[in-house]
């Protein structure tokens, strides 16, 4: 007995090998959505404020027009596939009629205390075929209890059981650390609760909770992800499969709304920046989008996720490399292209009869068998036989977008140089995006 507990301690202590971590098959779906949405609205959104104290009146949350529908047509139009609700910010209200407390939609003017934010959101993301998850904040500046670790803890929980149990299937749990600083959680048990509801649920947790996520904070809120970016990480010790979500605001360090603050929202290149410096880096982007006290989306900022979307489908829709008879070539990611085993190096070559202009290469590697690739270069055949190389790089993982001048080849390859396993590649393309 003794033998088989030491062999037990051994074989989890053995020293874990970076390409054995494998993603789940709810992680490999969610670096799929590639862009989010996450929507923060609340007392705040009446008052100018990022952070309320918690003192806010219920009486001041009345947004006579609100329509969730309205958000999300907004938000699919730039691209979203899926929405984050802050159902409770810092300031603790709530925007489902809980049962933990009496600081919530129930006691607003908002539809005589009857109406449910979150109800509403989630039936308009699944209505429009987007996935739904939601944001409880832990720091909660209104509950009494907070003073009470325990209490707090109890407190927590059953606003989670709630969230976990009413509506539907939650493709992202959102923990957040701010504010938290000193105060002692009982995040296990927090996970237990939600793990019994909501099995499939992703869990994204902040450096302050590093050890519970399922998803990492890239580290900023300004849309910018590493552009070596690897999906294995160290957590406290051991290694886990933890894709990175670049949360960043439409408007410029605005989560909340706040009135005449349309100067703040960020310009199509400012997006378009984003995009690329986040899923164009294999990290998802979440847009930060904040209804106004009218309950919609403002004019301006529909406007502006209209015109990224559309500047991000006309960017990657005429891809140059598209051969049906290749399965990394063929623009269909759900096929895919492995080199042959035993080998760490690859070419994928696409020819042309006659010279071609480009200024940029989409690459995807398969990522169900582990994230392999750490070095590789963009080349290109212009004059004679040799390939000049436009671009050298590290990861591809999920999407690797490389931009560079143009350039005007018979030919352009991705040549893997170094993959810690044989490199297995979804897509490969290119485009003359022209920006
Ligand atoms: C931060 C919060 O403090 C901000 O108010 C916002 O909710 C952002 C998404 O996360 O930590």
């Amino acid at each position: 007995m003794l033998r088989v507990f030491f062999a037990f301690i051994a074989a989890a202590c053995a020293a874990q090998n970076f390409t054995d971590i494998k993603p789940s098959p709810q992680q490999v779906e969610w670096q799929d959505l590639e862009i989010g949405a996450l929507f923060h609205f609340g007392p705040n959104t009446f008052m100018d404020r990022e952070w309320g104290d918690g003192t806010a009146d219920p009486k001041i949350f009345n947004p006579a027009e609100f329509n969730a529908e309205q958000w999300i047509v907004a938000a699919q139009s730039a691209g979203v596939k899926y929405v984050v609700m802050v159902a409770k910010h810092h300031d603790g209200f709530c925007l489902w009629p809980t049962a933990a407390t009496p600081y919530s939609v129930k006691n607003s003017p908002w539809r005589d205390g009857k109406g449910d934010i979150v109800r509403e959101v989630a039936a308009a993301a699944r209505k429009h075929g987007m996935k739904f998850g939601v944001y409880l904040s832990p720091w909660d500046r209104h509950e009494p209890s907070y003073k009470n670790n325990a209490e707090y803890d109890r407190f927590y929980r059953r606003q989670l059981r709630e969230l976990a149990t009413r509506y539907g299937e939650l493709i992202e749990f959102w923990l957040d650390g701010a504010g938290s600083e000193g105060h002692v959680y009982d995040f296990d048990s927090y996970v237990r609760e939600l793990r019994t509801y909501q099995p499939n649920t992703l869990l994204f947790a902040d450096v302050g909770f590093l050890k519970y996520g399922d998803l990492r904070w890239v580290g900023n809120e300004a849309g910018v992800a590493n552009e070596e970016n690897w999906n294995v990480v160290d957590r406290l010790g051991y290694l886990r499969y933890r894709p990175a979500e670049a949360d960043t605001p439409l408007r410029k360090r605005r989560w909340f709304w706040h009135p005449n603050d349309e100067k703040s929202l960020k310009s199509v290149e400012e997006l378009i920046d984003a995009y690329h410096k986040t899923v164009g880096r294999g990290a998802q982007l979440m847009l930060g989008l904040a209804p106004d006290n009218r309950g919609l989306l403002p004019d301006p900022d529909v406007e502006r996720l209209g015109e990224f979307g559309q500047a991000i489908r006309a960017l990657y829709a005429n891809n140059l490399a598209l051969d049906k008879r290749h399965p990394a070539l063929d623009g269909d990611p759900d096929t895919v292209w492995e080199s042959p085993t035993g080998s760490h190096s690859a070419v994928i070559e696409a020819q042309w009869d006659s010279p071609r202009t480009f200024d940029r290469t989409v690459a995807m590697e398969w990522l169900n068998a582990g994230q392999r690739i750490a070095k590789y270069a963009i080349e290109a055949l212009e004059e004679g036989d040799s390939w000049r190389r436009l671009y050298t790089g590290l990861t591809i993982g999920h999407k690797k977008i490389d931009i560079f001048p143009p350039v005007t080849a018979r030919a352009v390859r991705l040549k893997i140089l170094s993959a810690s396993d044989r490199p297995m590649i979804r897509e490969f393309q290119v485009y003359l995006g022209k920006r």
